[in-house]
């Protein structure tokens, strides 16, 4: 096994076995303004501290897409989302209300993001691809009083199904009819600057972010200020950041990456932020990395494998050589692609491992360490990660079980929204935070990935869960039954595979398949879109009536079916 050296060490964490044996969570307290005042809030200590420490002439968004080019100082951002929480407050907005957002990338996503956070409300990113039934399914959950969007995403919003739903504020320059909508550019203009901050309590809601499990409706999952504390110290330690960085996390807000690490790890630091809006391309990517000389590089293994799969010539166009520290997050780093990152950038690529439940990074590769490609590294300073089994008993070295966390770490998700026995379902090993995933930790203490125990799909680093596309494809009227699965892809990590049986009357062709693809693809969303679709006279199902996922991927792997005890006839 070959272990890849660091070049240099940090000055952040300079020996991770040292620091482990040393750190509480309550030295990171000490970092922020409330641990003096007892007042907490943070999107204050986000941006407006910031200010009043001297950085307000600092850049703190640079924002670009194909028409936009923009600088925002802290001082910017402080008045913005201070004229966002007025705007909200205006609007009827209380401590605790869910403002919910669903736009795409733009510098009004971010301000009314901070807005809602600042005025104590409960903020709900949802990515630009949903379709109606995914927006309704999570502006109906979450029962969010006001939305914020664009015009082009309001054909999306069911109004009429939403009874919760009080205001839409509309980001665009024209204003449908109808007494719900107000206009953002119109309301932030009359907004004061005043300061919009109303303190909260760190265990008060901060954000929800939807994920999917392997049954049922997607999960909102709920998170506090008390996260800040992860958010920082792991932006500290384990991105590396420091004053002079230039710092580029590549999700979307709509994903726990994107605020967590496109939000708060970086700007609690007072760190410089980009934000590149629009589409993934390679030239695009690189163009970016090379006009704001990015440092710090937050991103994920499939679009790393977008940019290996590229022309080499491309990248050649560029100058990369502001990169000091890259990261990955979402699936399976492969060690093809560190060695990768090494070859083009010269940089090790580290990978972190972390859940949308769990908040921020709890399992990293730090600079300065060795890194072992194909290793998500180890277990985060006061975090106690373990493989056990069933029964809540660790296992030994290189033995394969559940990858579960002792409870208790800052950014953990204190609810799951309206649904307490989802949220205990995680708890369920008395003291533990059972993850879902299997994995094992090796002599030296790193943890190595070998996949979901349910049948969650990660494609492209986002998580699909196969029941609400299944849901989806039965309401098409060719379709009586579904099983959808991943099926490895090369870049994708997984695409999403659907099993279909026909109702009388359908016949299997082409036109057909396509028209379930963008059936999917309209109601759902895009990501969720089965790339490949085959049909079947008969589904595996239990006598209870259950899909078998696991025996349509066997077949599809042409692996043993194992166990079929349970199979109906
Ligand atoms: C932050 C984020 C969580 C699931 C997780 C696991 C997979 C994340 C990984 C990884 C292998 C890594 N995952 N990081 N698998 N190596 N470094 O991705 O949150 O969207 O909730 O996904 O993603 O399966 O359980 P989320």
């Amino acid at each position: 096994m070959k272990v890849l050296q660091p070049k240099t060490t940090s000055h952040q964490l300079e020996n991770y076995e040292a620091t482990k044996e040393n750190f509480d969570w309550n030295q990171v307290k000490e970092a922020f303004s409330w641990h003096k005042t007892g007042q907490v809030n943070l999107a204050y200590e986000a941006i407006d501290r910031h200010v009043n420490e001297g950085l307000g002439n600092k850049p703190a968004l640079l924002y670009s897409d194909a028409e936009r080019d923009e600088t925002y100082t802290f001082r910017q951002l402080k008045d913005l989302s201070n004229q966002a929480g007025n705007m909200l407050k205006d609007l009827g907005v209380e401590k605790g209300d869910r403002v919910f957002i669903f736009m795409p990338r733009s510098p009004e996503l971010y301000v009314s993001l901070l807005g809602t956070i600042k005025i104590g409300a409960v903020v709900g990113p949802l990515f630009e691809a949903f379709m109606k039934d995914a927006v309704k399914a999570r502006l109906e959950d979450s029962e969010s009083k006001v939305l914020v969007t664009t015009p082009d995403l309001l054909p999306r919003v069911p109004l009429d199904e939403l009874p919760h739903l009080e205001k839409v504020v509309v980001v665009g320059n024209e204003l449908p009819d109808g007494e719900k909508f107000v206009s953002y550019f119109d309301k932030m203009k009359a907004a004061s600057k005043e300061s919009a901050v109303e303190w909260v309590d760190l265990e008060d809601g901060l954000i929800l972010h939807y994920t999917s499990g392997s049954t049922g409706k997607p999960k909102g999952v709920y998170h506090v200020h008390n996260s800040m504390l992860q958010h920082y110290q792991t932006a500290k330690w384990v991105l590396d950041l420091k004053e002079d960085d230039t710092y580029w996390c590549t999700a979307d807000p709509g994903w726990v990456t994107g605020t967590s690490y496109g939000i708060f790890g970086p700007w609690l630091n007072g760190v410089t932020n980009v934000v590149r809006g629009g589409r993934f391309s390679p030239q695009d990517w690189y163009e970016t990395l090379e006009k704001y000389k990015v440092t710090v590089w937050y991103s994920a293994p499939t679009a790393f494998r977008m940019l290996m799969a590229a022309d080499p010539n491309i990248k050649e166009m560029y100058d990369l050589s502001s990169v000091r520290h890259i990261l990955s997050v979402g699936e399976p780093l492969n060690p093809e692609v560190v060695r990768w990152g090494v070859e083009a950038f010269d940089r090790r690529i580290h990978d972190t491992w972390w859940m949308t439940e769990t908040g921020a990074m709890l399992i990293c590769n730090y600079p300065g360490e060795p890194i072992k490609p194909g290793s998500m590294g180890k277990p985060f300073p006061g975090v106690e990660a373990a493989i056990i089994n069933d029964h809540g008993e660790e296992l030994p070295p290189n033995e394969m079980g559940n990858l579960a966390v002792k409870a208790g770490w800052p950014s953990m998700m204190r609810k799951v929204w309206k649904n307490e026995e989802k949220f205990n379902e995680y708890f369920a090993i008395d003291g533990w935070y059972v993850s879902g995933d299997t994995a094992y930790r090796d002599e030296e203490g790193y943890f190595w990935f070998q996949g979901r125990n349910d049948d969650v799909i990660n494609t492209a680093g986002e998580r699909v869960g196969p029941f609400e596309i299944e849901s989806k494809l039965v309401e098409h009227r060719a379709v009586a039954e579904a099983g959808v699965i991943g099926k490895p892809d090369p870049v994708r990590g997984h695409i999403i595979k659907a099993f279909i049986s026909l109702r009388d009357g359908y016949t299997q062709d082409d036109e057909l398949i396509d028209e379930i693809k963008q059936f999917i693809k309209k109601e759902l969303s895009a990501h969720a879109m089965p790339r490949e679709i085959e049909f079947k006279e008969k589904l595996p199902k239990t006598r209870s009536g259950k899909i078998m996922r696991r025996v349509l991927k066997a077949w599809e792997l042409g692996e043993p079916v194992g166990d079929l005890s349970t199979m109906d006839d």
